[in-house]
């Protein structure tokens, strides 16, 4: 095997991404959503895909789930819901009536619980607490209140298990959010407890935004706890990893191949968080789990020695191509043999186009998508 297949092999060997139970239900966005007959509705149903996922790709082993969604009684990580109970109209841990802020804690602290019972390690924290209009809420007190509910919680946890504490700047706050960027997800993890850390979801940026050098940055602070990827143009768009700017998650995974080769340790959760609204849910989630290895693999190809010593170097153009090369270094084909290796189908797209899957579940579950209508509100 030449250096560029052991270090494909070796990437892929310990790379594994978790599927988002929602990527595999009817989503839309607040202009309605587009009825796909396949789509799953049950959580045996979403369990199923993301077997099936698992069966084509081998490294998506776990499920995400979230709360009201999947679990509307009571597992990969997860996620509270404290967005969608009408108490929430102006907050849920930040609200300013203390009986709907106990309402929202105490719904973490059941989701902990849930967690625990469930054997998932992680809580995946997203508030979708904000504000609309200037002086119509107090940014300092709700910051008070957000620290309350997240000591409270970290309280809870079991000594194996972590809150992964999710920042967004925008929507459905337009205004202010009170999670608002990386800075205070890590303040407010560390105020919260050891076990608190930062999720990075690549669609929760101002554009423009360096998103690897935030990812440096919590790697130096030992408070990466994950990633939600998804793809964006414009907005929190939820497109599929590397459908808009591959470049991007290559970026951010050399940050992670960078820090581990300079002794670095981390333990990063690797999620995916898209809406697929258009494309074919079960293609959707195996083109992005395969364009995630593919990018992980590419960043592992960079000699991190022979980068650093140009980068002190300040070789900038000798660096900028040993960087950009393996970027644009076609390594699909050792992917595929990495895949074959382990007895898996090395085109896991096209396998899932000879299973009938798609074609299956759209029979099964035509007549009940068919019931629930289209839009959103
Ligand atoms: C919010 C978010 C959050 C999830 C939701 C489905 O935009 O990224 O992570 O709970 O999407
Ligand atoms: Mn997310």
């Amino acid at each position: 095997m030449n250096d560029a297949q052991q270090k494909v092999f070796a990437a892929l060997d310990h790379f594994r991404i978790e599927l988002p139970s929602w990527g595999f239900a009817n989503t839309g966005t607040r202009f309605g959503k587009f009825i796909q007959p396949g789509a799953a509705t049950t959580i045996a149903e979403k369990f199923a895909d993301a077997g099936m996922v698992n069966k084509l790709t081998g490294v998506a082993p776990t499920v995400a789930l979230h709360v009201l969604w999947d679990l509307p009684k009571g597992e990969g990580s997860i996620n509270p819901n404290l967005f969608q109970d009408q108490a929430y109209k102006f907050g849920s841990l930040c609200n300013p009536n203390p009986a709907i802020r106990k309402q929202a804690t105490d719904h973490m602290i059941e989701s902990v619980r849930i967690a625990k019972a469930l054997g998932s390690r992680d809580i995946s924290l997203w508030l979708s607490d904000g504000a609309n209009y200037p002086g119509t809420q107090s940014i300092q007190r709700r910051i008070g209140w957000l620290t309350e509910a997240l000591a409270a919680t970290h309280s809870e946890l079991a000594p194996n298990q972590r809150l992964l504490v999710e920042y967004k700047p925008f929507e459905p706050a337009f205004y202010f959010t009170d999670l608002a960027d990386w800075g205070m997800a890590y303040t407010l993890a560390k105020q919260a407890g050891p076990q608190a850390v930062v999720l990075v979801d690549t669609g929760h940026h101002a554009l423009g935004t360096n998103i690897e050098q935030i990812v440096a940055w919590l790697l130096k602070l030992n408070a990466l706890g994950g990633f939600h990827f998804n793809d964006r143009k414009f907005a929190d768009d939820d497109l599929t990893l590397g459908s808009i700017d591959p470049y991007q998650v290559f970026r951010i995974f050399h940050e992670i191949h960078a820090h581990t080769a300079s002794g670095g340790t981390s333990d990063i959760a690797y999620m995916i968080d898209q809406s697929h609204n258009l494309k074919g849910k079960m293609e959707a989630m195996v083109q992005t789990v395969a364009t995630a290895q593919e990018l992980y693999a590419r960043a592992a190809l960079i000699d991190q020695t022979r980068l650093t010593e140009l980068q002190d170097a300040c070789a900038l153009v000798e660096a900028e191509e040993l960087f950009r090369n393996a970027f644009y270094t076609d390594i699909r084909p050792i992917v595929q043999a990495w895949r074959t290796s382990k007895g898996l189908p090395a085109d896991p797209l096209a396998a899932l186009k000879e299973s009938g899957y798609v074609d299956t579940i759209s029979r099964q579950r035509a007549a009940k998508n068919a019931s629930s209508g289209g839009s959103y509100a």
